[in-house]
């Protein structure tokens, strides 16, 4: 991104043109980036508390205040019976910045024996069941999808989500690529595609066992690659046989015909991608979803080709320094993991208590499942909450001592990709606004202030950087913090031509696609992949189904990102109102129609959402993009009041669209009383 200051004021920014993938554009987003930062609602001033929990009133105070008392109320928790990790970090994906957001913070909480943080709320099933196939988080490289001439978008909306990937597609349909979308609502993205392809959520482990069927049955399946660079061929090609086409087609909800046309394409075009996202794993079987789709380019020999294979994360391809970032050997007792997706039960009812909550780099009264529970642990009284933000979020009015903190114009970071084989380099254009600050830098202040003497919490952030990036691996060879500063990113030591698994070469223990999993199998797992049905779905939950009959997904709205940007007037202004997709056959017997108010809930909480009435969803299925502020919304709560804190068959992962709910119109006599109780 270049940024062009005037009078130290950033006024411009856009994409840098000499950049390989995102070549000179921006997402919509980041588009206004500078706007954001000036922003008149930016936090600039450290703040307390002064009204209750909740209702956002502060008075400023000074640094030096601020850091005394967050120091003093660590220093009373560490030293009583409950112990430092009575205090909790809660961290996630506000900056994708290592420095910022993996470093110094860690090092301090290590260093005080806080409770460790299981990061689980967008992407470990997914990991974790790449990682038990394919090995690590390394996929087809981006900037080769031009190549392929078959793309299956599973999952994933990429004009919103992945926008920079869009030109790769382009350019293979230009040269006569099938784009085909799977995905239980027809996104920005699937409205593009040849092909949409209206799978039921939670089923895509299905549909993928049934296109190795195909391939297994139809001579499809790349006999030799299976032999040379798998384990369990045999035992996987008995497992696809209890999936023909017409156990599929019950389980997604496609026609039998569309999934034989689907597994004859997938066998006989080459190279055939598939970009597969995180939305096929927010379901508890995700794990195996994605293990399933993972294993579909081994059978036809897919990653063979340039342009061929699959991408689900590309992070597993930077050999970071990870022990030097975070020093996980300063870690002070054996404290216990909170699992982030879990926070409303942690703040609830943990033992020893969480008595201390430091929020940054997210927002989660925002983002967080089963919000009812989030909002009751937050507000408690005896909760002493620190929040580092931009802006007075949900969370920050929940805060005791609010921070300001910095954005990516104003300080120095480094940025691991996930979706490309680029390392970049943030370097700072404009002073800090107001009194704000790193999140690095704060984080140096609390250690000093807790009387943390060890060397590394007084390295710069340029110091934390660089060890980053000495790991020595290959990738790394002649990247050096001089050469991000100067040219703003690299791409890793890897041919232009990359096709990671060409020749085998998977990063598991066997060396192997790890078809059949042996490290599974010793966790107790099935070894095989698997198709997992969603916990709420009607089949396996009858009861809970025939009240609450729909399948609510909540995917990212086009001009927010998670939460962020949900405050800018140009964003909100873009993405309207809280809206809810619906398709005919579900709004009429309910008397819905386009307009209506209407509640959407479940026995975990509601929410208000405006209905819209559209065939771009499929039947069975309700679809509201977010992530709204709560205080943005109608009521004052969001989506996440339905969502649950059930976890992922593998890797503890969240289950944000694992979710039934009713829908019904809200009447006209209820919406008037209400908005009268709002005015006494
Ligand atoms: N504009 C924008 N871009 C973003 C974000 C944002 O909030 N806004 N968030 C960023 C982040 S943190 C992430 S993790 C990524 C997320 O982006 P993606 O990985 O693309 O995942 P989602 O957006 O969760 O879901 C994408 C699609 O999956 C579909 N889907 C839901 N359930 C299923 C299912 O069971 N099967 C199938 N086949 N499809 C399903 C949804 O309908 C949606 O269209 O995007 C990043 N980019
Ligand atoms: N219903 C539903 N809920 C979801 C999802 C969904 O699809 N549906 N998606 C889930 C996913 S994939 C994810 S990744 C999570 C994301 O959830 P979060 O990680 O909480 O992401 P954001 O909501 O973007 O909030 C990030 C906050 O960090 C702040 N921030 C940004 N940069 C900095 C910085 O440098 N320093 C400090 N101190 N603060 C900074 C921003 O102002 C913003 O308020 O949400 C999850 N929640
Ligand atoms: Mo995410």
């Amino acid at each position: 991104m270049l940024v062009t200051v005037t009078d130290g004021r950033a006024v411009a920014v856009k994409g840098n043109p000499g950049h390989p993938f995102t070549n000179g554009f921006l997402c919509t987003k980041v588009s206004r980036y500078h706007e954001r930062t000036h922003s008149p609602e930016r936090l600039t001033r450290p703040m307390r508390r002064v009204g209750q929990k909740g209702e956002g009133r502060f008075e400023p105070i000074s640094w030096d205040a601020a850091i005394d008392e967050i120091a003093s109320r660590f220093r009373d928790i560490a030293e009583s019976p409950d112990g430092p990790e009575a205090i909790l970090p809660y961290s996630y994906g506000g900056t994708m910045g290592l420095v910022q957001g993996e470093s110094m913070d860690r090092r301090f909480f290590h260093r005080l024996g806080a409770s460790l943080l299981a990061r689980t709320i967008c992407a470990t099933a997914g990991t974790t069941g790449w990682a038990h196939t394919v090995g690590a988080s390394i996929g087809t490289d981006a900037e080769t999808f031009h190549r392929a001439r078959l793309i299956l978008l599973w999952g994933t909306n990429t004009l919103t989500s992945n926008v920079h990937l869009w030109p790769q597609i382009l350019e293979a349909r230009k040269a006569g690529a099938e784009i085909v979308s799977i995905d239980p609502y027809r996104n920005r993205t699937a409205a593009q595609a040849s092909r949409w392809l209206g799978v039921r959520p939670g089923s895509d482990a299905a549909l993928a066992l049934g296109l190795a069927h195909i391939a297994f049955r139809d001579g499809y399946a790349d006999r030799d690659y299976l032999g040379r660079y798998t384990v369990g061929a045999e035992v996987f090609e008995a497992r696809c046989a209890e999936y023909p086409p017409s156990r599929v087609a019950e389980i997604t909800g496609l026609a039998a015909g569309d999934v034989e046309w689907l597994g004859e394409l997938y066998g006989t075009v080459r190279p055939a991608a598939i970009r597969l996202n995180y939305g096929v794993q927010r379901h508890h079987g995700g794990g195996n979803a994605v293990r399933a789709i993972a294993a579909l380019p081994a059978v036809t020999g897919a990653w063979r080709d340039v342009g061929g294979g699959a991408l689900l994360s590309a992070s597993g391809r930077f050999p970071l320094d990870r022990a030097a970032l975070e020093r996980p050997d300063l870690i002070s007792g054996t404290p216990r993991t909170i699992n982030m997706t879990r926070l409303g039960e942690a703040l609830t009812s943990a033992t020893p208590p969480v008595r201390a909550l430091v929020v940054y780099n997210s927002n989660p009264a925002a983002v967080a499942p089963d919000q009812g529970k989030v909002l009751a642990g937050l507000g408690r009284d005896d909760l002493f909450t620190v929040v580092l933000e931009h802006f007075q979020t949900d969370t920050a009015d929940y805060a005791d001592i609010l921070l300001p903190a910095t954005t990516q114009l104003e300080h120095f970071d480094i940025v691991k990709p996930y979706g490309h084989y680029a390392l970049m380099c943030n370097n700072p254009s404009i002073d800090p606004v107001g009194e704000t600050r790193p999140n690095s830098e704060i984080f140096r202040l609390l250690a000093s202030k807790m009387g943390f003497t060890e060397p590394c919490f007084s390295d710069t952030d340029e110091q934390i950087a660089a060890q980053a990036i000495s790991s020595g691996h290959p990738v790394f060879e002649g990247i050096t913090l001089e050469r991000l500063k100067r040219d703003g990113w690299a791409r890793l030591n890897l041919p232009l031509d990359y096709a990671p698994f060409a020749e085998g070469g998977f990063p598991t223990p066997s060396g192997k696609c790890e078809l059949y999993s042996e490290r599974l199998a010793e966790m107790g797992f099935d070894p095989l992949p698997c198709f997992v049905p969603p916990i709420e779905w009607p089949a396996t939950a009858p009861e809970l189904a025939s009240r609450y009959p729909l399948q609510f997904v909540t995917p990212p709205a086009h001009s927010f990102l998670n939460s962020t940007f949900a405050n800018m007037d140009r964003s909100v202004r873009a993405e309207k109102r809280p809206f809810l997709l619906i398709h005919p056959v579900d709004a009429g017997p309910r008397g819905i129609s386009t307009g209506a108010i209407v509640a959407v809930y479940n026995g975990r909480g509601g929410c208000r959402l405006e209905a819209v009435v559209s065939e771009d969803v499929r039947e069975g299925v309700v679809v509201a993009p977010s992530v709204w502020w709560n205080k943005k919304s109608p009521g004052r709560v969001n989506v996440n009041q339905t969502t649950s804190q059930a976890l992922t068959d593998l890797g503890d992962g969240a289950t944000f669209y694992d979710n039934l709910v009713e829908v019904e119109v809200v009447s006209a006599t209820e919406l008037m009383q209400e908005s009268e109780e709002l005015v006494s």
